[in-house]
């Protein structure tokens, strides 16, 4: 019996803030990442300001915030990686013919808002944003690979977070829904796979697990619940919008692949653990696939003190956005337990936990778990029952490029190869499992930390984390394995 069924999509995954660049060109407005600064794993990425009095100051991402009368601003001698990417912008098509080689038979990619509306609120669009997905979703079908575009991944334009305070602002909704209607009408023929909101779980889930579970800043998961909301029937809205109107339209949810196990057998732990999962995974996977507010959603408001009637008045929108299918990233597990002053911390990124005493971590921190994918996506499956994609997954590694220029990343094809594995294991156990796109096919600016040093590509580009570099293109060894794994469609993994 073959392991991946007939058809099932082979790819990739980037997202434009990370990899396009051009971030000033053809007219393109700035987003939040326009103005983040570089991290590194121990030091926070900066967002930078001109205060009141002019005068250039910095707060930290995810948690700080722009003080009373500063507007965000692009300091001068400072790098911004995001500028760059890995300048897709200007060489979409020589990746897209080495994607071609790989064999991708589907490409993700996300849309800039801000390329298309520079503001996020005109009426009418930016043409030479439009042309630029256009060329590039054209020379994606010259090779027959299926794009599956997300429409928001972590691009919010900046004038829509600094003057409209971003989506804590219900007239958000309005001018997402004109870009999605804006962006299917004009690719209608070309493009069939949309998610609406990358991570969408990630205003709620990242500030919970940032503050631990326990003693988490009630004021911002607060208002994070109610932001969500307004994304949650901003998606549901143009979910319902292309269902009417574009038959052959496929739309997905994206959620960061949350796996968090009990750390012990205390019942607290377990009991806290299904409610973490409840509060920062579930309660968005329930509202886009079911199309409703599950019942525990009344405890996490409760706790919250939110007034239940800000989310139940729009049920009629929430119940005609039903997603139709299922769509997550998955690097890692975490584990919760009650009993913090006895256990490890540890965790990348945003996913921070106990330290897991059977698991193996990466450089930056991130538990390496293939059987939690297996795991959660048998869980996924048995709650919604429609089909599943996987559509971020890999390994954050430092590559050595050798005298020769060749790179020998076998922790990355051994980190591959046992995921690939797992997901195999989960279509044996009756799980829909249609696609599969690693994170960073290509390499490209870390979201987290902002390095380039931080790679998930099969693709090496030559480019440090001062973005110094060629930007040269270079086939790594997992260039080549990946190829005959898609090549014998997931059968030959040596
Ligand atoms: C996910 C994001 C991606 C990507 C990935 C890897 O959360 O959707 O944009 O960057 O994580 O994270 P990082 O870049 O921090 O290593």
């Amino acid at each position: 019996m073959a392991k991946f069924p007939k058809g099932f999509y082979w790819g990739g995954a980037t997202a434009a803030n990370q990899y396009e660049g051009g971030w000033n060109e053809d007219g393109r407005g700035p987003a939040l990442t326009d103005v983040t600064l570089g991290g590194t794993k121990d030091t926070p990425r900066m967002v930078t300001y001109v205060d009141a009095d002019g005068k250039p100051g910095s707060y930290v991402n995810w948690g700080g915030r722009l003080p009373e009368g500063a507007h965000y601003a692009v300091l001068d001698d400072a790098y911004y990686p995001n500028h760059l990417g890995t300048d897709f912008y200007h060489r979409y098509k020589e990746d897209i013919a080495l994607f071609a080689e790989m064999g991708f038979t589907m490409f993700r990619m996300s849309i800039s808002w801000s390329r298309i509306f520079p503001k996020g609120i005109e009426e009418e669009p930016n043409q030479a944003g439009l042309d630029f997905y256009r060329s590039v979703f054209e020379e994606l079908r010259k090779y027959d690979i299926e794009p599956l575009v997300t429409i928001s991944h972590f691009d919010t334009p900046l004038y829509i977070v600094e003057e409209l305070g971003d989506w804590k602002n219900p007239k958000v909704i309005g001018h997402f829904a004109h870009f999605c209607e804006t962006i299917f009408e004009e690719y209608e023929g070309l493009v069939r796979y949309w998610l609406t909101f990358n991570e969408i779980n990630g205003l709620v889930a990242f500030p919970l697990m940032v503050a631990s579970h326990a003693n988490a800043d009630v004021e911002a998961v607060t208002d994070s619940y109610k932001a969500l909301h307004h994304q949650l029937v901003a998606s549901a809205k143009v979910v319902a919008l292309a269902h009417e109107r574009y038959p052959q339209f496929k739309m997905g949810c994206m959620l960061a692949g949350m796996v968090s196990y009990p750390l012990t057998a205390d019942p607290k732990d377990q009991l806290g653990n299904l409610q973490l999962m409840q509060d920062a995974f579930w309660y968005c996977g329930d509202v886009q696939v079911r199309g409703h507010y599950p019942s525990y959603a009344k405890r996490i408001w409760r706790r919250f003190g939110l007034d239940p009637a800000f989310f139940e008045k729009d049920a009629e929108t929430l119940a005609k956005g039903k997603m139709d299918f299922f769509s997550y990233s998955y690097y890692q597990s975490a584990c919760f337990t009650t009993h913090r002053d006895e256990a490890d911390e540890s965790g990348g990124n945003v996913f921070r936990g106990a330290t897991n005493p059977y698991l193996a971590y990466s450089e930056w921190g991130w538990a390496m778990d293939p059987d939690a994918l297996r795991y959660s996506l048998n869980q996924i499956y048995d709650r919604y029952e429609v089909p599943i994609m996987v559509v971020e997954n890999g390994l954050g590694a430092i590559d050595v490029v050798e005298e020769d220029g060749s790179i020998h990343d076998g922790y990355r094809i051994d980190y591959m190869r046992e995921h690939i594995e797992a997901m195999a294991g989960a279509i044996a156990d009756g799980v829909d499992l249609i696609a599969y796109t690693p994170w960073g096919c290509i390499d490209l600016v870390s979201a987290g930390t902002g390095e380039m040093r931080k790679r998930y590509g099969m693709i090496h580009v030559d480019m440090d984390d001062e973005g110094k570099g060629t930007l040269d293109r270079s086939r790594k060894d997992s260039f080549y394995w990946y190829q005959k794994a898609i090549k014998s469609n997931g059968e030959d993994l040596a």
